[in-house]
């Protein structure tokens, strides 16, 4: 009965879309926060058979010389793995959490285009389960996720694995550039009254600066694609050598667009930890011009470091010098983040919930990784050091120590928003120390494994190298324990589906607009969306008593240290 008087109360002509419901409500949704779901439940579907993979190459390396796995099978599932991992997690994990809360964090009733969003998140998944059907086809791809020419041409690898892949990764190119379309119009267009760039939330900011680097990034891997289909099909000759093309072209192209990449992965999480915490450290960040500043800065860098990927191809010293010196650079904005971060911590009065334990983890695993990276960034060293373990070591420490725990931790402080119930803490910690130890214990020895000559991508290791055998199998045991870790983490977003206490609309005193609505929001988001003065609109809610505009004042007369 209520369905039906609010149905009439719309006036027909903006009633454009049927109300369906159950599954079919969903299928046929262009709610931003039911797409946002949807993209964060096909993550973590695509997480589950990355870890399947992952689990499949631990095993296989557990003890030299093993023949659990064929060469073949497993050039196969690590092939799979990274490019599962980053465009079928990585990509949806942080789009999906833009579509849900870029809207609500700027007081819009959804994102400029509904209907461009949904094909974004269709077409994300429908390339992912393409991907997935190449194992059907006889083979899947197995040239790795940088898919190296002329590896990946048709002399090579004649079944149809590999078009598989080109298709798949140009689907989903196509989805996240439309997406990153939807994010600038909306953030440009949508945002509430009275919030100016300067009072935008620090994860708005990174996702849209995020968004332009998908736009300039994407288009180099989509042309090569396409380049490399035309090649595999029509005999086009691009990247054969050979034939007069050139192989190099491939790794132009392709990193042109893979570091921007990783960026690509990283800055959404720069913005949820710089939401999280200074709401759990009870501190306003510390230094948000900085914050958003240096995000710009990293935007322009990354397009000019590519070639730190391609040290060991004899590329000549005025292009090492070059970038050498721009990828040593580039740890310079990155640091003052972490500064930022640290310092806005500093003399707060922290809880350390399971959210805040995943940001504080995040800050030091991250710099480990990012410490290993600006090591390469030294020729000689990527030179010693490129294609051994040591490298698996330092992207992982970057995108799992980095980007999950800090993608975990944004879902611990949002999930009591998206579903109106918290995640169990009780199982939380139990996940967060067992993934603690998982994690460093998997891949902190990988450092020491590529020192010791193992190189990455190789499907065994002789016995007789020195302590390659023990190091491996402690890897494999812990990741046994990451992979329980993140197990627990499952069973978490499950029972507190059901069983999770309930939560208020601000469970946390948080300070940014998507808290000033209900839990979960109602389709239409907001009642009232308040008139934004400050950079915390709901502080002063909170706090009558102390109103933003006075410690605003209070800090620019250097008084103030909250
Ligand atoms: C959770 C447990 C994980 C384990 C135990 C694991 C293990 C591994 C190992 C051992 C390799 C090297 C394979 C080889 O070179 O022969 C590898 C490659 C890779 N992993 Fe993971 N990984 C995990 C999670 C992740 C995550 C979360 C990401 C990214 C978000 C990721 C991204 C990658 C990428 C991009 C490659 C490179 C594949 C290639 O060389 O083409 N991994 N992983
Ligand atoms: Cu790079």
């Amino acid at each position: 009965m209520n369905q039906m008087s609010q149905a009439q109360a719309v006036p027909r002509s903006i009633r454009t879309i049927p109300e369906y419901r159950g599954l079919l409500s969903w299928v046929s949704s262009v709610d931003h926060k039911q797409i946002g779901i949807m993209y964060l439940l096909g993550a973590l579907l695509f997480l589950l058979l990355g870890l399947v993979e992952a689990t499949l190459i631990r095993i296989q390396l557990a003890v030299p010389e093993n023949t659990f796995l064929s060469p073949d099978s497993y050039s196969q599932i690590f092939t799979m793995h990274g490019t599962t991992m980053i465009f079928l997690v990585g990509m949806p994990l942080m789009l999906g959490l833009s579509v849900y809360f870029v809207p609500l964090m700027i007081g819009a009733r959804d994102m400029a285009f509904p209907r461009l969003n949904a094909f974004g998140f269709w077409i994300f998944l429908f390339g992912g389960f393409l991907l997935y059907f190449s194992f059907m086809s006889g083979s899947a791809p197995l040239a790795g996720w940088f898919a190296y020419a002329p590896l990946n041409e048709k002399a090579y690898l004649f079944n149809s694995g590999q078009d598989y892949w080109v298709i798949a990764l140009l689907l989903t190119g196509a989805g996240s550039i439309a997406t990153a379309i939807n994010v600038i119009v909306t953030v440009f267009t949508l945002r509430a009254p009275g919030m100016n760039f300067r009072r935008l939330p620090l994860f708005v900011w990174m996702t849209t600066i995020n968004s332009f680097l998908i736009l300039f990034a994407l288009p180099a891997l989509n042309t090569a694609l396409v380049m490399l289909f035309a090649d595999r099909q029509l005999d086009a000759l691009f990247f054969v050598s050979a034939k007069g093309g050139s192989a190099l072209l491939w790794q132009h192209y392709f990193w042109f667009f893979g570091h921007p990449e990783v960026y690509i992965l990283i800055l959404p999480v720069f913005g949820i930890i710089s939401e999280v915490i200074p709401v759990f450290a009870r501190k306003p960040i510390y230094g948000y011009g900085f914050l958003a500043g240096s995000t710009v800065a990293i935007a322009f860098l990354s397009f000019a470091v590519w070639a730190h990927h391609m040290f060991a191809t004899g590329l000549g010293f005025p292009v090492y010098y070059v970038f050498a010196g721009a990828s040593m650079l580039i740890a310079v904005p990155t640091g003052i983040k972490i500064f930022n971060w640290i310092a806005t911590m500093w003399g707060g009065s922290i809880r350390f919930t399971t959210s805040m334990l995943f940001a504080t983890a995040f800050l030091i695993q991250f710099t480990i990784g990012g410490l290993s990276g600006v090591a390469f960034a030294a020729v000689p060293i990527d030179w010693q050091l490129t294609d051994s373990y040591f490298v698996v070591a330092h992207f992982h420490y970057v995108l799992l120590g980095g980007m999950l725990f800090g993608i975990i931790s944004g879902i611990y402080y949002w999930y009591p928003k998206m579903t109106g119930h918290f995640l169990s803490e009780k199982l939380g910690r139990a996940h967060f120390w067992l993934m603690i130890i998982g994690f460093n214990g998997t891949f902190f020895v990988m450092h020491l494994m590529g020192l010791f000559g193992m190189p990455r991508r190789v499907f065994t290791y002789p016995a007789d190298i020195p302590y390659l055998a023990p190091m491996n199998m402690l890897s494999s045991c812990s990741a046994a324990v990451l992979m329980l870790s993140l197990l627990i983490f499952f069973a978490n977003l499950i029972v507190s589906l059901y069983r999770g206490e309930q939560a208020s609309d601000n469970p946390w005193e948080g300070w940014t607009l998507e808290w000033a609505t209900s839990s979960p929001p109602p389709p239409h988001n907001f009642d009232k969306v308040p008139y934004i003065r400050n950079r915390r609109p709901l502080w002063d809610q909170l706090h009558p008593d102390l109103p933003e505009a006075r410690l605003e004042a209070e800090h620019e007369a250097g008084g103030a240290s909250r």
